[in-house]
């Protein structure tokens, strides 16, 4: 039996007591007064059972239950994928000097020189340098050629000394100078083709054509000038101009 069902049988039992107390209040003295036909049997019986009531609303929603008991420690998980590659790290300090390595092998043993310079000398617009090797006029010019020069042509007193003393300080005796009168005898030129013009500085009695043959120039460590034939075979001088600098490189 639910709530409801005892809420109705108790409702109903507190009619019935309440009506045969009705009924003993309004017929306890039915012989003085008119009697009803409630009263004529002196009993009050409870009427029929009423139909069944309405289904009742549904209740509202409950409140919300207990928090429950923590539960038990999982188990523990899978491990994780790989991670992405870290970044590279910073350089690190610069390790110690390594020990010095072992000598190396001797290398093949080099070539035969090829020119002997004996030092250098420079003015603000040329280098001259002496080769001691003992060559002809001829030869002696080609060597200075095919390296961008010529033999000396000493055009002025100061150019003139410089290779004087370059001679002297050598330690040397004679060498060619870019002088010759192949062309025309008596004609002497620069190699370059220009002619002797304000300077020369001919040794005393020279130049002398000795034996007829003396068409090439050299220069003796006094300075002075000598015919000499071109065949012969001594050291030489070259001269080489220097690059024209440019403004910015001057500044
Ligand atoms: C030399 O050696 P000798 O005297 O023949 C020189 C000439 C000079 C001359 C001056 C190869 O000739 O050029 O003019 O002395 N020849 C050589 O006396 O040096
Ligand atoms: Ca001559
Ligand atoms: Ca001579």
């Amino acid at each position: 039996m639910n709530g409801q069902k005892k809420r109705q049988l108790k409702t109903y039992l507190i009619l019935a007591v309440l009506s045969a107390l009705l009924a003993r209040v309004f017929c306890s003295d039915a012989d003085s007064h008119p009697t009803t036909d409630v009263c004529s049997t002196n009993t009050i019986l409870p009427g029929p059972k009423g139909e069944k009531g309405e289904r009742g609303n549904p209740g509202e929603i409950g409140k919300l239950g207990k928090e429950g008991p923590m539960g038990m420690k999982g188990e523990k998980g899978d491990p994780a994928d790989v991670g992405d590659q870290g970044m590279i790290g910073k350089i690190g300090p610069i390790g110690t000097k390594g020990e010095k390595g072992c000598k190396g092998l001797s290398g093949p043993a080099g070539g035969k020189g090829k020119a002997v310079i004996a030092g250098i000398r420079e003015t603000d617009e040329k280098y001259y340098y002496i080769v001691k090797e003992e060559r002809s006029y001829r030869d002696a010019l080609t060597h200075c050629r095919i390296r961008g020069g010529t033999l000396a042509m000493p055009r002025d007193e100061a150019s003139n000394s410089l290779i004087a003393d370059y001679i002297s300080k050598s330690g040397l005796f004679r060498v060619f100078i870019g002088v010759n009168d192949v062309e025309k005898e008596g004609q002497f030129m620069y190699t370059d083709n220009t002619p002797l013009q304000n300077y020369s500085s001919w040794k005393e009695s020279e130049p002398n054509d000795a034996s007829g043959h003396e068409d090439c120039v050299e220069m003796l460590s006094s300075g002075a000038w000598n015919d000499v034939e071109c065949h012969l075979t001594i050291y030489f001088v070259c001269e080489f101009m220097k690059k024209k600098k440019t403004d910015l490189q001057r500044a």
